[in-house]
């Protein structure tokens, strides 16, 4: 995008305000502002849009489906990502008007759980900034992840309607609707395309999300029929089908209307994808070429129906035979693994599928028996071919179908991909090695660093001597060279207590808690799980807790540690975790005995808008999952970006966290995957804790009326899932006790080091140096060059 022309800018969004509103300006309301001010933008977006479409038409695209995309707020980042926010922010100032309070307006658009899905939409940022052509498809959830809330510390849920009030960041594109025909119904597929802007390079790709509507107009007749009644029943049946995000990150929902969901956008992408192909290459009637135009790539078991359905529509409305839709398959589809969780990899009861898409269960069939072929052929006996098998025990394995029809299977950092190989799917990699490759994740620098943190961002560009910075984000590595300078250092903490002290102000405005930005920022947020083990963090509090309480003179840095998340709500462990948290925070901050030195404070409806106020003001990210257990974690990145200090095991992309940036500027602690595959055998949590006093007055803390969980019995389950099992295993299946040691070790070390400033800030320094490696940018161009091959039409 040219300069602003800011006259040009200013007038047309007045006019575009009295347009819409039929007001005087000084009437206006806040959403008429905000409303005008997206009308404005995608004004300015529209012809990059349509002539970015129009150049890549007949170019190899590579197609992104996903049961999520977490896109959060679009207003910053497209401002930022046209190049224009600091100019717009201050023309809407010359107009009177408070631009952070409209930023603060937008909803976030929460369409996906956590990690997964918000991966998807750095992948977006990151492939329009990289010029590549890259399609995201994916589901218009009308209520996005739940709203968060907290009664007397429990969670609760709120529905999150985000486009009540409309959505000014999609076009409505009913030229291109699709019909979708499950078994019992048939729905019509509206697609809502999003702009998805690329850094000031005039590049904007598409992002299409699907909103499932009745396949006929509303049935009037049906009223003076009398049948009213089934007239809407109808209606709402098909508007069901995209009414709500499933809110379980990880745990798989195993209900017919998820699979619809699933069956309804990727039937409606491949039919979408293979109409315009026809249309543009009329003469491939037998897809000879299909696959050197496209490339699918799978995120996660969600999508995998997608090749029965491409399969199915190329035999059943193209006339291609069996094998030859086959064929094309297999030279279309990739798939990412994002997890080695068994309760997260899908396995549908083949019932269920046949009461979506009997169709595809049958072309399913058809490809299993292709697969049993090929192994028997190969000398395997019926035994040794069950765990390669995509249909067995009555359930479709949703996995084996990508892994074995698809070209490419990775893994989502060195670790995960590395147990993906060895373990996980073990058995594919002994007969497809060259299949496995690695794709560690990565983030958007545009959203987490440019957009989030303005301060930091202007003092690297300022150190740098550039914006380099901002297209290859390798160049942080120039920071190095000032890791000596006192006035550099000096600077960024100052910058770094400026965040602090903004988020404390938003804290106190928003939880009502009032913390000191002179203590540490000991930050951990993600969805809550028992592998993520914030149940560790908070029995180190527990245990810090007992120790001022003791020795109220002990020698102890001030401490705040923020905690934010969601937990599934079906998940009763995970929501007694977040009860436990803020059980300890009500005990804590009102005991004046310590809290001036310690406090704990859990933030309310954690998300994509409220990261952004937090990764920045942090000075300890906490990433203590058990060790093999988180695939990647990128929470990790946002942090390192924004300058703090990993406190982490060697787990996902910790690893590589802890290669790049230095062990002597973070904290590792804990057993390795190695470690703890050595005793998992003998490991006894409860001797743990007859032995090791510190754990035991931690966890007594769950059962001795110290803390009180209203009777929901909930902080007994966890002390029972610790060292008291009720199902005859041995109980802490994460390890939580048995890296409690080293972790208050950890923690005592960064306690002392946090107190000489300069080298705590060269810390951070070396975090941000060398935090490149984590761009998305690094990513995407990886998946375009190895897997996708996108610049090369003659692929
Ligand atoms: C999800 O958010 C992730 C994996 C899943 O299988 C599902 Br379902 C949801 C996460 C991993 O837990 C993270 O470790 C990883 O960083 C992220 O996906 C992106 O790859």
């Amino acid at each position: 995008m040219d300069k602003l022309e800011k006259d040009k800018f200013t007038d047309s969004y007045v006019e575009n305000l009295q347009r819409i509103t039929l007001k005087n300006f000084d009437e206006t309301s806040e959403k008429d502002k905000y409303d005008a001010l997206c009308d404005t933008i995608m004004e300015l977006i529209n012809q990059e849009w349509r002539e970015s479409k129009e150049k890549s038409r007949h170019e190899r695209k590579a197609y992104y489906f996903s049961a999520e995309f977490l896109i959060g707020r679009s207003l910053g980042n497209n401002l930022i990502n046209l190049g224009i926010y600091d100019d717009v922010k201050e023309l809407l100032c010359e107009l009177g008007i408070d631009f952070e309070a409209l930023e603060d307006y937008e909803d976030d658009a929460a369409l996906g759980n956590g990690g997964l899905g918000r991966l998807a939409a750095c992948f977006m940022d990151s492939a329009a900034t990289q010029d590549i052509n890259m399609y995201g498809y994916g589901v218009r959830y009308r209520e996005g992840l739940f709203k968060q809330s907290f009664e007397n510390g429990f969670q609760k849920e709120q529905g999150d309607s985000w486009i009540k009030d409309g959505d000014g960041w999609s076009i409505r594109v009913d030229s291109d609707s699709r019909i979708v025909n499950f078994k019992d119904q048939q729905v019509k597929a509206v697609p809502f395309d999003m702009p998805v802007v690329g850094l000031e390079n005039g590049k904007v790709n598409t992002l299409r999300l699907w909103q499932a509507e009745p396949f006929e107009e509303f049935e009037f007749d049906k009223f003076n029929n009398f049948e009213y009644d089934a007239a809407v029943a109808k209606k709402n049946r098909a508007e069901d089908i995209t009414r709500v995000l499933y809110p379980n990150d990880i745990q798989r929902a195993g209900r017919v209307l998820r699979l619809k969901q699933q069956y309804f956008f990727v039937s409606a992408s491949i039919q979408d994808i293979v109409a315009k192909y026809k249309r543009y290459f009329a003469d491939d009637m037998r897809f000879k070429n299909f696959h050197k135009y496209h490339v699918i790539q799978l995120n996660d078991t969600h999508p995998n129906i997608a090749i029965a359905e491409l399969i199915r529509v190329l035999v059943d409305e193209n006339s291609l035979s069996f094998e030859e839709a086959l064929e094309v398959a297999r030279k279309v589809f990739a798939f990412t693994n994002h997890t080695v969780l068994q309760e997260a990899i899908e396995k549908w009861p083949i019932d269920i599928v046949e009461e979506v898409s009997p169709r595809c269960l049958e072309i399913i069939y058809q490809i299993n028996d292709v697969l049993v072929n090929h192994f028997k052929k190969k000398g395997l006996s019926e035994t040794e071919i069950d765990p390669y098998r995509i249909v067995i025990n009555d359930q479709v394995h949703m996995a084996n179908l990508a892994i074995y029809v698809g070209f490419s299977i990775n893994g989502v950092a060195e670790l995960h991909t590395g147990i993906l190989k060895v373990d996980t799917f073990k058995h594919w990699y002994e007969v497809f090695p060259e299949k496995f490759n690695n794709k560690t994740n990565g983030i958007t620098p545009r959203r987490w660093l440019l957009y989030a943190n303005r301060p930091l961002s202007s003092f690297i560009t300022e150190k740098l001597g550039s914006d380099n910075w901002k297209y290859n984000l390798d160049e942080l590595k120039g920071l190095e060279k000032f890791a000596r300078d006192e006035k550099t250092l000096n600077e960024l903490w100052d910058i770094k207590h400026a965040n602090k002290e903004r988020l404390a102000k938003y804290i106190l405005e928003h939880e009502g808690v009032k913390i000191d930005p002179n203590s540490i920022f000991d930050i951990q947020v993600k969805r809550i799980h028992e592998y993520k083990r914030q149940h560790l963090n908070i029995l180190h509090i527990i245990y810090l807790y007992h120790e001022l309480k003791n020795n109220p003179d002990m020698d102890f840095y001030p401490t705040t540690f923020i905690f934010g998340g969601k937990a599934a709500p079906g998940y009763f462990r995970a929501k007694g975790i977040i009860k436990l948290a803020n059980e300890v925070a009500r005990v804590v901050n009102n005991d004046s005995e310590v809290n001036d030195k310690l406090k704990v404070v859990f933030v309310e409806n954690f998300r994509v808008s409220y990261g952004e106020k937090i990764y920045p003001a942090a000075d300890v990210s906490e990433q203590i999952s058990t060790a093999g257990k988180e695939a990647s974690g990128t929470g990790n990145m946002k942090f390192m970006l924004n300058g703090a200090p990993t406190l982490g095991t060697l787990d996902g992309a910790n690893i590589e966290i802890f290669d790049h940036a230095g062990e002597e500027n973070n904290y590792r602690f804990g057993a390795t995957v190695e470690d703890l595959k050595n005793i998992q055998a003998s490991y006894n949590p409860v001797k743990l804790y007859q032995t090791d006093k510190n754990i035991r007055d931690a966890v007594d803390a769950l059962v001795n009326g110290e803390l009180d969980d209203n009777n929901s019995y909930m902080f007994l389950d966890i002390y029972n899932e610790l060292i008291n099992p009720q199902d005859g295993s041995r109980g802490d299946r994460y390890y939580v006790l048995k890296d409690f040691e080293d972790y208050r070790r950890a923690h005592e070390q960064i306690n002392k080091d946090y107190r000489d400033k300069l080298a705590w800030s060269k810390k951070c320094l070396m975090n941000i140096a060398n935090a490149g490696y984590f761009s998305s940018d690094r990513t995407i161009i990886d998946y375009a060059d190895h897997i996708w091959k996108v610049d090369s039409p003659n692929y």
